[in-house]
């Protein structure tokens, strides 16, 4: 019998919804899942009709992180490379992410470790069932945070949480992570998926391009001072100021109607 697809696509309209697909493993990342999601990832990236993407698991985990069946040494047999798996597969996975010019939501229906943890707070929107939980697993093995992690962590919840949190390996639950700012919200379980596609179609029908400039800016505002961003502000605006979906906002406005927004 064939092998199940390790990622999922579907797609509702503009919304493509990815799902991580090895749940006997919680969804931990071997090359062949990598491959997969960084493949329909690029495709939905080039696709103008797609416009919002959620990212979830299958079954009761949102990802584990590295596939560790996959990094077993034999007794005196050689070190895996890992410096080469981060190149290969993590770093272009949340580059792209980061990248995408139209808005990722995760949608973390259950455990998200090591890796997994990482790629669900690299996406823009993250809503998590509330008996999800997010562990920075890698000291357990000896690892650094990776795929992002020691950038995104202090940002978002400081340099005190993130050492913590990381040294100790301490499972963070979905409500304490909406508290201290590491997610954006906590959900009921059985409203997860609901609420995930209501906020993509939403985003979805927003004005893409204006969406794509607010992610690069709110991005960038980490790498550098208020004077240069103030000139990216600019530029940004004058960019948009030129598209269709804002001549359609200021016309929708001004006829008291809702908008259509294209996407351009
Ligand atoms: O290697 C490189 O290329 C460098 C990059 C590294 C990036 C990384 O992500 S390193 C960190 C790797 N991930 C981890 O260390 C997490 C390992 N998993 C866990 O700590 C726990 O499984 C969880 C806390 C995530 C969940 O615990 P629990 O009790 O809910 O579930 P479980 O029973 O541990 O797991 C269920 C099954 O999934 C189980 O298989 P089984 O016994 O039913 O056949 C377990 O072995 C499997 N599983 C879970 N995580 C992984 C995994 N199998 C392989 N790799 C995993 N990461």
């Amino acid at each position: 019998m064939a092998e199940p697809a390790p990622v999922l696509l579907e797609t509702h309209g503009a919304l493509a919804v990815v799902t991580l697909n090895r749940p006997d493993r919680l969804n931990a990342f071997n090359e062949v899942q990598h491959r997969a999601l960084k493949g329909i990832i690029d495709s939905l990236d080039s696709n103008h009709d797609c416009r919002a993407v959620i990212l979830t698991g299958a079954g009761r985990g949102f990802c584990a992180g590295q596939d560790l069946s996959d990094r077993v040494q034999p007794e005196g047999g050689a070190a895996p490379d890992l410096g080469y798996t981060l190149e290969t597969f993590y770093n272009p996975l949340i580059r792209t992410i980061r990248g995408l010019q139209k808005p990722v939501i995760a949608a973390v229906n259950g455990v998200a470790a090591g890796a997994g943890a990482n790629l669900a707070l690299a996406c823009d929107i993250v809503l998590a069932a509330k008996s999800a939980k997010f562990i920075q697993a890698f000291s357990k093995i000896g690892l650094i945070p990776d795929s992002g992690g020691t950038w995104m962590l202090p940002r978002l919840i400081g340099e005190a949480r993130a050492k913590a949190l990381t040294m100790l390996a301490i499972p963070v639950p979905a409500e304490e992570a909406e508290r201290i700012g590491l997610i954006y919200r906590a959900v009921e379980d059985a409203t997860l998926m609901d609420e995930a596609m209501k906020l993509g179609a939403r985003l979805a029908e927003a004005p893409t391009l204006g969406l794509a400039e607010t992610k690069a800016l709110i991005q960038k505002a980490f790498t550098q001072g208020l004077e240069a961003q103030l000139d990216d502000e600019r530029d940004a605006q004058r960019r948009l100021g030129r598209s269709g979906d804002y001549a359609e906002g200021v016309r929708a406005f001004m006829e008291k109607r809702e908008a259509r927004f294209e996407g351009r």
